[in-house]
């Protein structure tokens, strides 16, 4: 009976995160923190059942029934139970609605209850992401008929009228590459537009709608030629002949998640906008999604972390409990401090989203956004590998064992730095926003959260360091090869910048407030190093590769 352990249990995901409760008291009005409470205490509430409910019964995954005994094509998907409640708990806490409410705190209102639900729901929170982009991308369009038809499906606070939606970018001969798809469209004639093709990846295929890229029948090759269409994928109780499920996909993680390859044999459609520039109006939804990629992965580091922290008070080792140890302790320290730089930066993209929304937002911030989104996305992304990672390490042994629950953590985080557009994908996209007025507006956005900041350290490290990217920047302005293939390292630098001061500005708050965590974290996280710019040298790439 030596070895035998206590199982971590999940502190209280709301009550106990002083991370998203300092956030929450230090950016909302008392009235809207106050209203809040008590949804987030209820997802909170949800997230520790579900934890006991995966600990004590065994995980399943979707099927796919093809066809019934009858010889009929059926292509019905049974879920989870997880999957089954995803409606009811998300329009019971108003998980989307929230987000399309009429202030400009509505989106971190929003996100608040994502970063609680996510995991608890097990990644239905992907097919949520893309519904709230959806909703954005079809208010962007002005396209009434549309807005009128799908809005209050998709913001319903009723789970009988809620409404899924998909993103139907990716096809096999596309991926991050858009401008290859192969979907045409075509107008029949009654002047109904149709869709006929494969796509390759679709996580929602359980929902009613989607928005997909095609390409108008005889229009030219390239992305500027795709037009962005609205369809829905129901008659009623079944779904239309004309979208065939081939299969679903055989993942890493996210197993829950019913991915699927699928058909459309002439399923009807409505363009939102123009019959051109797709991705240019599918932009706005895709810094929706990831937004919800950064804040759902900074997500799974609270559980990561939060898990390893409650278990280094159980074990006993070497006479100790872990979290005595000195080094365990240090590890752990270094991970939450890696965390709450995330975490402000994930959030911050998400209340400037809200801001700009609402025309709350100065030009300044509005050219940050854009600057932040894809810079929050990629570093969230990988960091959430590296915590879960160290996270499973924490437990020893028990780390890598099914049943404990804990390998999941790892398998669904490498998700975050893969889909919504890799880590590559995204620094090019960051160099894209940085052709505009982001990077002004980031040193001066970092000003402002620098003010009043004690720490001069943490200060003068996050002004040199900015300093060494726009050097960076201008010695790297010509040659676009040199500027794309240190791109990563350059994204990196500013997304730990841009955290940095994040932090220092929870940091001064906290600390009139009686907490002195946001500045250990502050000067643990600059501890660790702000610059990662690296100067590429493509002869040895070459020798490298050859
Ligand atoms: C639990 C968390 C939930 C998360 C949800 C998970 C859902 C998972 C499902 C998926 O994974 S869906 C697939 C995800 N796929 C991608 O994210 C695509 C990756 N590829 C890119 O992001 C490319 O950068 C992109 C296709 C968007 C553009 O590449 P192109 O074809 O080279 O386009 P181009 O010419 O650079 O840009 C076209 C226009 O869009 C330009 O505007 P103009 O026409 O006015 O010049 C760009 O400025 C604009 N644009 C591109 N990205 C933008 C943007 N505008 C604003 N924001 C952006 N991010």
């Amino acid at each position: 009976m030596g070895f035998l352990q206590d199982a971590p249990q999940l502190p209280h995901p709301y009550r106990n995160d002083r991370s998203l409760l300092a956030l929450l008291d230090r950016a909302l009005p008392a009235d809207r923190r106050a209203a809040l409470d008590a949804d987030l205490d209820a997802l909170g509430d949800y997230a520790q059942m579900a934890w006991r409910r995966a600990s004590t019964t065994t995980r399943r995954k979707p099927v796919l029934t093809q066809w019934d005994a009858w010889g009929q094509r059926v292509d019905r998907v049974e879920l989870t139970p997880a999957w089954q409640e995803g409606a009811a708990i998300t329009t019971r806490h108003a998980v989307l609605a929230a987000g399309h409410g009429d202030s400009e705190h509505a989106r971190l209102e929003e996100f608040a209850r994502v970063y609680l639900y996510h995991l608890a729901s097990e990644f239905y929170t992907c097919p949520l992401a893309m519904t709230d982009g959806a909703a954005t991308a079809l208010k962007a369009s002005g396209n009434r008929w549309l807005i009128e038809r799908a809005l209050p499906h998709f913001l319903s606070r009723d789970a009988s009228t809620f409404w899924l939606s998909g993103q139907w970018m990716t096809e096999n001969t596309g991926g991050s590459d858009v401008g290859n798809t192969e979907t045409v469209a075509r107008e029949d004639a009654s002047g109904q537009w149709r869709l006929y093709g494969r796509k390759w990846f679709s996580s929602a295929v359980v929902g009613e709608a989607a928005l997909a890229l095609g390409r108008p029948e005889g229009a030219a090759v390239g992305a500027a030629a795709l037009a962005l269409f609205y369809v829905e994928t129901m008659d009623g109780e079944r779904r239309k002949p004309e979208l065939v499920i081939d299969r679903l996909k055989d993942k890493l993680g996210t197993h829950e998640l019913p991915t699927a390859e699928i058909h459309l044999e002439g399923l009807p459609a409505w363009p939102l906008g123009e019959l051109a520039h797709g991705v240019r109006q599918v932009a706005s939804m895709l810094n929706v999604t990831r937004t919800w990629n950064a804040v759902c992965a900074v997500a799974s580091m609270a559980r990561a972390i939060g898990l390893a922290r409650d278990y280094a008070m159980r074990r006993q080792a070497f006479g100790h409990p872990l979290i005595e140890q000195p080094l365990h302790a240090q590890t752990l320290a270094d991970m939450q401090a890696e965390f709450e730089a995330a975490f402000a930066l994930a959030f911050e993209i998400a209340h400037l989203l809200g801001r700009v929304e609402h025309d709350a937002a100065t030009p300044q911030e509005a050219a940050l956004l854009r600057l932040l989104t894809p810079l929050a996305k990629l570093w969230t992304g990988k960091l959430a590998v590296k915590l879960c990672s160290e996270a499973l390490e924490c437990f020893g042994g028990a780390g890598y064992i099914e049943d404990t629950g804990l390998p999941q953590l790892l398998r669904d985080a490498q998700v975050y730095a893969i889909w919504e557009g890799t880590t590559n994908v995204l620094s090019l996209d960051s160099l894209r926003a940085l052709t505009g007025d982001s990077f002004a507006a980031l040193r001066a956005s970092s000003a402002i959260w620098l003010d009043g900041n004690d720490d001069m350290h943490a200060t003068s490290a996050i002004r040199q360091t900015l300093d060494a990217a726009a050097r960076w920047l201008d010695q790297h302005a010509i040659a676009r090869d040199t500027r794309e293939a240190g791109a990563r390292g350059l994204a990196f630098t500013l997304a730990r910048c841009a955290s940095a001061a994040l932090l220092a500005r929870q940091a001064s708050w906290s600390r009139r407030h009686g907490e002195q965590r946001p500045a250990a974290a502050l000067r643990r996280f600059v501890g660790h190093g702000l610059d990662r710019l690296v100067t590429p040298d493509a002869g040895d790439t070459a020798l490298l590769l050859g």
